[in-house]
């Protein structure tokens, strides 16, 4: 096999989370999470609706068919489960996946389930959320009943999607708390949530795989001064390693320790944690990539705001600012694109962990216009994904065992906090943010584009 080239087997998908995509928010006996109760800024969507995918699934599914996926990543809504998060299993909750993996699999398409994508039952929230430690145990009842009822068909699992992103962005997320010292507590619970859910999905499924997925993005130093080193590998270690190494060896990174004990909010540690952690060994890394990240030292005197979000760094007081990478241009909602970043970031992950790693999510962003004719020409999201995928052959080629590329996302979808107007989708979903329209499904220009770079195993880009 020429190092240039794909695996036989090589995952092509693309994936979507229940709560931007599915809609029904309330139907068939589903509860309300945190997303659905949080604050909405005028202007833009709720996720009532999304992309109506509940109902449409089956329509949804043929196009991803027709596109030529070999897997598809989507989220199980823990609340169409448990609609208050614990207690009752919701028997059509479980139908609705039921059925939405049958039809994947009667399309030969690869389920690759990602358990918890940001949607913290409200009622859980409620009593603490993951700032209480029996939301670990329900975590884990959720898990169970899904290694139970789909593991026959799921052989792909995902624990959590972008813990870092849910600690370090909150506001962003739709998950904030009071104070970063409480943030850090939950994310020490949801390392002891991921580490349980790995050991028990492969004591229900030996012969499935599962693992984390954190939004990673190589951290570049802004100039070559030391001190800018310092402030990125810093920001490197706070944004990345602490959760990879959490997942891979069980540990806690040295500087992020650090870092938590300098600011006073390192967690509450009981005995007996850690051993569970390192005991959870996962089967590949997971990981979504949108951009590099660029920071310096920190400059005294200097109030930062609160304005970041997953791709936008601000900084940390005392250790790093973000800064723009002048090397790099913007999407149309200002985040840098940086496909060499891509293959920087597979390296340096395959380097630290030597871990298989499949490409959760990886897109972009847009504005995108239908035509008189009804086309959409979103050369754009070509020009994006396709040096993106050259970059991971680029990588294939470094020796980086990558297993699978899923971009963001299938179909047009809410974005966390910017509406629907930020589409992602190959598939046009004919809706606004004020306006339901008839969400007509409509092929881009980028999807006969993907279906080409399926059908050929990666070669014509
Ligand atoms: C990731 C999330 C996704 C998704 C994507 C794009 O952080 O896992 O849920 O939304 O980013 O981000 P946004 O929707 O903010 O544009």
């Amino acid at each position: 096999m020429s190092k240039h080239t794909f695996k036989k087997d090589f995952l092509w998908g693309a994936s979507t989370s229940a709560y931007q995509v599915e809609g029904a928010y309330n139907l068939d006996g589903k509860g309300l999470s945190i997303q659905d109760v949080k604050d909405i800024p005028d202007g833009i969507s709720d996720f009532k609706v999304c992309s109506d995918h509940y109902h449409k699934f089956k329509e949804d599914i043929k196009l991803f068919s027709e596109l030529g996926l070999k897997g598809y990543r989507f989220s199980i809504a823990w609340t169409r489960i448990f609609p208050n998060g614990e207690g009752e299993i919701n028997e059509k909750g479980i139908l609705f996946y039921h059925n939405l993996i049958d039809e994947l699999v009667k399309h030969h398409i690869t389920p690759i389930v990602t358990i918890y994508h940001f949607d913290l039952p409200y009622e859980l929230e409620k009593k603490g959320g993951w700032s209480n430690r029996s939301t670990i145990d329900a975590f884990l009842n959720y898990c169970k009943v899904l290694f139970e009822r789909f593991g026959d068909r799921v052989k792909h699992w995902v624990t959590i999607n972008e813990q870092n992103m849910m600690i370090l962005h909150s506001g962003a997320i739709g998950t904030s708390v009071n104070s970063q010292k409480e943030l850090y507590q939950q994310n020490h619970h949801l390392f002891l949530a991921a580490a349980r859910a790995t050991n028990l999905c492969h004591q229900l499924i030996p012969d499935a795989k599962i693992g984390p997925a954190p939004n990673i993005s190589y951290i570049y130093p802004k100039t070559c001064n030391p001190n800018d080193i310092i402030a990125a590998q810093t920001c490197n270690a706070i944004r990345n390693w602490l959760y990879l190494d959490m997942a891979v060896h069980g540990r806690y990174n040295n500087i992020a320790w650090d870092f938590m004990k300098k600011k006073k909010i390192e967690p509450a540690i009981l005995v007996g944690d850690m051993e569970i952690i390192s005991s959870a060994k996962p089967d590949y890394i997971a990981f979504n990539y949108y951009s590099s990240i660029t920071v310096k030292a920190y400059g005294e005197n200097i109030i930062l705001d609160d304005t970041g979000d997953q791709q936008i760094e601000v900084g940390e007081e005392g250790f790093f600012m973000g800064d723009d990478n002048e090397y790099l241009e913007l999407s149309d909602f200002g985040w840098e694109i940086d496909p060499l970043g891509f293959r920087v970031t597979l390296r340096e992950v395959s380097d630290r962990y030597h871990l298989p790693i499949i490409i959760t999510e990886n897109g972009i962003g847009a504005y995108d216009k239908v035509n008189l004719d009804g086309s959409i020409e979103d050369d754009y999201r070509i020009d994006y994904l396709s040096r993106h995928i050259e970059q991971l052959k680029l990588a294939v080629s470094d020796g980086v065992d990558v297993i699978g590329y899923c971009p963001w996302s299938a179909i047009d979808l809410i974005s966390t906090h910017q509406g629907f107007k930020k589409r992602y989708g190959f598939i046009y979903v004919n809706r606004e943010d004020n306006q339901l329209k008839d969400l007509k499904r409509i092929k881009k220009k980028s999807f006969y584009w993907y279906q080409k770079v399926i059908s050929s195993n990666g070669k014509e880009l």
